[in-house]
């Protein structure tokens, strides 16, 4: 484990520098940005959060007391390294002296979490919503999954649910003699207002004679369109299991006939909305997450993306490229201000798709990626992929709680030779322009601080810096020189605590040309910082601009840090620090990620929701997916992500994430299907089978999603996922006059790592960028 991974380990923190220079102008030519990947909810089994209150500084600062501060035991008071300020130690840190100290200013506690006095009123709220325009075997088994939960769910949780095909119906719980829903047409834009008042939820002053809403509505409620009103449609688990479980068995397909030629009317526009409207009137800014389960695409009404005509097949890449898709924008731009909404409240929104064909999670993908929601994309919902990945969801810590936080907000305070440029990740602005918000923006920018719906152990966000001091003003470094980052987390912990972790990050500040900056670089992190920023832009650029800005980074970041003489490519030398860099710059950028023309618009969608949310570890397999080799009278070990790596006699297992895929070579699938392994006196071949296998399954464990497993022969149509991912180092055209090249041939026009290397010593030596 290298030391970066250390800190990771202990801390959630990832640098791109773990030095800082002391200037913009030194920042600039080191080219990759001081920048951060953090995991705000990092498992830490050693450190159970403290039940006390953070010691914070005097506003408008935020800084909390930590491990950096310097302080004075006698005069009782300490300074706030971020604005320098003196501040009393609270009354009841009167005691406190060098050999007692509270746990917060001990060094091994940068980072540490506080359980708040204020518990949160409202348990976790989950609302399925629910395609009913499905086959009966995808129904079947979505109803039983859903049944699942149920056990898995915690019991005082409140749950709801919504269906939908034609119409959409809102499910009452409670219902006074008959079981009741509430429908709303799929083709009408109904205004959140008409919601709220169709469901009895309006302000009991702006209604005042509600009509045929049910007893319930009409009971007094000083906070207007509060909870009580909602407990019809959101009841505790507890209560609620015996109607909700009846109401999910007698789930049917949706009655309406569909014409020969034509899709179901599925209006999942307006379902999501009503859904939206329910939460955002009864429950605000508290932990709640609409599970939205999509059998197809929506055909009706607003966020249409699709007409019901068979005949007009849905959007590609190509489509919307082109401004062909007639749909596109509109739905987009519906799903959008949906998804504004939900993070306003600090919902969230969780799409699991069950269909072979798309389902708009490309329109829809703000739903998720405003508010921490997960995307899960599944040929049918009879699968393994999407069973096991929505229960997975619920997964339970060592103290029996669901290991996801709701609620959060990621506050970022910076001594003062730092502001935040921006943050990347699937969150939205809580629009607070604090002192230290910089010039430049990265991401989402011009905000301190950014909200979350979810957040899970695994969520990991990228937040990027500037460092402020111009070449004007610079004075020489003062030896020792640190700089600061708190990150401070508020959200509400699963088991109805406030809870605001707290990570203090310190680095020396140098000099911009100190010799020690290069050993500073973290290669893997700052890959993984970059490539947030490359995905970033594609959402918004042509890829080709994107590709030409990320060889550009490449460069530059060579230029400052290869060794080389001028014009002498041959004498092109990386240091051990940035020796992988360029590799996965290489394979970033013939990624999924980037190079979208192999993916339909829903799978670009998904995988970019994916791998805006992960660390360090999972970001870099799927940039440069792993691949281990498996042969005879050899330990399994890591190849090359080449195709020279494909051979005969070989097995490979390659993990993109996404897919784990196993690729028997030739031989070894003819001795397999000639059953050798059968026979006793294969016993070894018969373990070399398996041992892919039995590795295969411990991946799979522990992903989310669910990979897709791929087990394949060499030459079959699905070796293409293998050999899209492997660096074409030989491809047809390589062939030469002594015979056919060693290892797989690979049909395609891309370069090779080999000659992306000799264009890019090329370029940096030549000084030309
Ligand atoms: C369940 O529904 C029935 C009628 O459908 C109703 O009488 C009962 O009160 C409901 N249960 C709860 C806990 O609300
Ligand atoms: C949700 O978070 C906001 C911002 O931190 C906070 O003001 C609000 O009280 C929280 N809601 C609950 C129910 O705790
Ligand atoms: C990342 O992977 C390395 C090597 O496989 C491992 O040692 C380390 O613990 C992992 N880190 C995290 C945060 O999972
Ligand atoms: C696989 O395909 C290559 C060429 O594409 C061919 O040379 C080779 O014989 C094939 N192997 C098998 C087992 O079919
Ligand atoms: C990832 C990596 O190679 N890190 C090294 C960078 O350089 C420092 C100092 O030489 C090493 O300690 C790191 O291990
Ligand atoms: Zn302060």
């Amino acid at each position: 484990m290298s030391q970066f991974e250390a800190v990771e380990d202990s801390e959630g923190v990832r640098l791109s520098w773990n030095m800082w220079p002391s200037s913009r102008v030194d920042a600039a030519r080191m080219v990759v940005p001081v920048a951060a990947l953090y995991t705000p909810l990092k498992e830490r089994q050693d450190r159970p959060p403290v039940l006390y209150e953070p010691v914070v500084c005097r506003p408008p600062c935020k800084g909390v007391l930590n491990p950096f501060c310097q302080f004075d035991p006698r005069a009782k008071l300490w300074i706030c390294p971020f604005c320098l300020q003196r501040n009393p130690f609270p009354p009841h840190y009167a005691d406190i002296s060098p050999h007692n100290l509270p746990a917060e200013l001990m060094p091994h506690y940068t980072t540490i979490e506080y359980t708040l006095a204020r518990p949160v009123p409202t348990p976790p709220i989950f609302l399925f919503v629910v395609d009913t325009c499905l086959d009966d075997n995808d129904l079947v088994a979505l109803k039983n999954t859903l049944l699942g939960s149920l056990a898995v769910i915690p019991q005082h949780a409140l749950v709801g649910f919504i269906s939908f095909g034609t119409m959409t119906q809102v499910h009452e719980l409670a219902a006074v003699d008959a079981p009741k829903a509430y429908v709303f047409r799929g083709s009408k834009d109904y205004s959140s207002k008409q919601i709220q008042e169709m469901l009895g939820l309006a302000p009991v002053s702006s209604n005042p004679a509600p009509t045929g809403a049910g007893p319930n509505a009409r009971a007094p409620n000083a906070a207007g369109p509060g909870p009580r009103s909602a407990m019809r449609f959101l009841m505790p688990l507890a209560q609620a299991e015996f109607n909700l479980t009846s109401i999910i068995e007698n789930l049917q397909r949706d009655p309406w006939p569909v014409p020969q030629g034509k899709r179901p009317a599925r209006c999942t526009g307006v379902a999501t909305a009503v859904a939206v409207s329910l939460l955002e009137s009864a429950f605000p800014n508290t932990g709640a997450r609409i599970m939205l389960f999509l059998g197809g695409a929506c055909t009706v009404g607003p966020g249409l993306v699709v007409s019901q005509e068979l005949k007009d097949p849905i959007r590609s890449h190509h489509d919307i490229e082109k401004d062909h898709a007639k749909y596109h924008k509109k739905a987009l731009k519906f799903y959008e201000a949906l998804a504004a909404r939900v993070a306003a409240n600090a919902h969230t929104v969780d799409l699991f798709a069950g269909c072979l064909d798309q389902v708009g999670f490309h329109e829809m993908r703000h739903l998720p990626g405003y508010t921490g929601g997960v995307m899960v994309l599944a040929d049918s919902f009879n699968t393994h992929i999407f069973k096991q990945s929505f229960l997975k969801l619920f997964a339970k810590d060592a103290h029996d709680q669901l290991q996801m936080g709701f609620n959060a907000t990621l506050e970022v305070v910076t001594s003062k030779e730092l502001k935040v440029s921006g943050l990347i990740g699937d969150a939205s602005s809580a629009q607070r322009k604090a002192a230290n918000v910089g010039e430049t923006e990265i991401g989402l920018g011009g905000t301190s601080a950014w909200k979350f719906g979810t957040v899970t152990p695994r969520t990991s966000v990228a937040v990027y810096f500037e460092m402020t001091n111009n070449p004007a003003q610079a004075t020489p470094v003062p030896p020792g020189s640190r700089g600061l980052i708190q990150f401070l987390t508020h959200y509400q912990h699963s088991s109805g605590q406030q809870r605001l972790r707290v990570t203090t990050v310190s680095r020396h500040i140098v000099d911009g040309a100190a010799p020690d900056i290069p050993h500073a670089f973290d290669q893997e992190a700052a890959a993984v910082l970059m490539a947030r920023i490359a995905v970033y832009k594609a959402e918004l650029d042509d890829a080709p601009d994107v590709l030409r800005w990320l060889d550009r980074m490449l460069i530059r970041l060579c230029q400052r840090f290869a060794q080389y003489r001028k014009d002498d490519a041959s004498s092109f030398q990386l240091a051990d620090n940035f020796s992988i860099y360029p590799q996965f710059m290489f394979h970033l950028r013939r990624s999924q990620f980037l190079t979208v023309f192999n993916n339909s618009p829903d799978e670009t969608a998904f995988y970019r929701h994916v791998f805006n949310m992960e660390d360090c570890n999972n970001s870099l397999i799927m940039i440069q997916p792993p691949l281990m080799a498996y042969t005879f009278n050899q330990d399994p070990m890591p190849v090359l992500l080449d195709s020279v790596s494909v051979k005969p006699d070989v097995i490979l297992l390659l993990d993109t994430f996404f897919h784990i895929l196993i690729h028997h070579g030739s031989t070894i699938a003819e001795w397999r299907n000639a059953k050798y392994h059968e026979q006793e006196s294969y016993a070894n071949f018969k373990q070399l089978l398996e041992a892919p296998v039995a590795d295969a399954r411990a991946l799979l464990a522990d992903r989310f999603p669910v990979p897709r497993y791929v087990d394949c022969d060499q030459n079959s149509s699905q070796a293409r996922f293998l050999l899209a991912k492997l660096n074409p180092s030989t491809t047809y055209t390589s062939g030469s006059q002594y015979g056919q090249p060693q290892g797989q041939a690979i049909f395609t026009d891309d370069v090779s790592l080999q000659v992306f290397m000799e264009h890019l010593k090329k370029l940096a030596v030549s000084g030309a960028s």
